[in-house]
């Protein structure tokens, strides 16, 4: 398989581009001008706001198929610049699908990644989603990521193009931004055991239920729909069992000596949280085969290993 991934520098595109090297793939990804990849593979720079440029790299490289993972993928960022954020993620990916469109070559598949955010305000009793559960997204990030899957739909329809399309839940995993929630507990458990912050951790609402995967058997999903997956399906990817944030927190204390406290952090707490988001995964699993493998436990010990080991 040849692949291009799309937006290769940000965290789900170093771990992609490891799986699919693993696998045997040629790995071709892009970033932007201002960053570079670690991982070995080809490397490109391409922001996907010139269709231009995105038409040249597909005739240069000739992928049998393109992750496109470029985004803005921050629903804070969102908020401020809601402008931004709908050109990246709706026209940049309208410009990818165009160039696909262009270049005439309809055996190429799209892997478009989504976010389960798309479901948003969710009816009680709906867990576990289904993938047919109306879509009523809560912030900016996810309406965009919304109108992404409903344009991609589109162009399924439309011009006959291979397109698979992921709602992707929470997931997480050593080098992750620690504005999610499993890499800010363990980074603050690193900080506090270095001395670096008193021994006080700082929380949001505990009370939350929320469905937690590992990175890399997020990225494995990823290459077994490229692999296996239905042209023009909408799959959610996740473990399909939710545990509170209070576990997750526990969880992380547990793998460390020093004695913390927890401090409830009112900038921590969300106006609105729903109690419960949970996927029904069985779309993925009957298609594919996959299911999440790596445990919770397991993320949040080699998340907490890394910020110990960058600090
Ligand atoms: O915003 P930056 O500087 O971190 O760059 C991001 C990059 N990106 C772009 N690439 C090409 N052309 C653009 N105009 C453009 N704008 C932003 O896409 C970043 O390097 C990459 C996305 O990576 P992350 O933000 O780290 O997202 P992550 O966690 O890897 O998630 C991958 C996908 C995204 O579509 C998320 O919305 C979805 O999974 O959950």
């Amino acid at each position: 398989m040849k692949a291009l991934i799309i937006g290769g520098a940000g965290f789900v595109g170093a771990y992609l581009i490891r799986e699919l090297s693993t696998a045997g793939a040629e790995v071709h990804a892009t970033c932007l001008p201002s960053e570079s990849i670690t991982e070995t593979c080809f490397t490109h720079t391409l922001d996907i706001m010139d269709i231009g440029s995105i038409s040249a790299l597909l005739a240069e490289v000739a992928p049998d198929v393109i992750f496109h993972l470029a985004a803005q993928s921050s629903v804070a960022v969102s908020w401020k610049k809601p402008q931004l954020t709908a050109n990246i993620n709706v026209v940049g990916s309208i410009n990818v699908l165009e160039a696909v469109r262009a270049a005439e070559k309809k055996d190429i598949r799209i892997i478009m990644i989504g976010t389960g955010e798309e479901y948003g305000f969710i009816r009680e009793g709906a867990c576990p989603l289904s993938e047919d559960e109306p879509l009523n997204p809560g912030n900016i990030y996810a309406a965009t990521k919304a109108c992404q899957e409903m344009i991609s739909r589109i162009y399924v329809r439309a011009y006959d193009m291979d397109i698979v399309m992921v709602r992707a839940f929470n997931h997480s995993g050593p080098a992750q931004s620690d504005i999610f929630v499993i890499s800010d507990f363990c980074r603050q458990i690193a900080e506090i055991e270095k001395g670096m912050r008193p021994p006080e951790i700082r929380v949001g609402n505990l009370s939350a239920m929320r469905d937690f995967t590992d990175v890399r058997d997020v990225v494995r999903a990823y290459r077994l729909l490229a692999e296996k997956g239905t042209r023009g399906r909408v799959y959610n990817i996740g473990r399909g069992r939710a545990v509170k944030i209070q576990y997750i927190l526990d969880t992380a204390l547990s793998f460390s000596d020093t004695e913390i406290s927890v401090t409830n952090d009112p900038a921590r707490m969300r106006a609105s949280d729903t109690p419960l988001i949970e996927p029904d995964v069985s779309l993925v699993h009957g298609d594919t085969g996959w299911k999440a493998e790596i445990t919770m436990e397991q993320t949040s010990r080699d998340t907490l290993d890394y910020w110990r080991g960058i600090l």
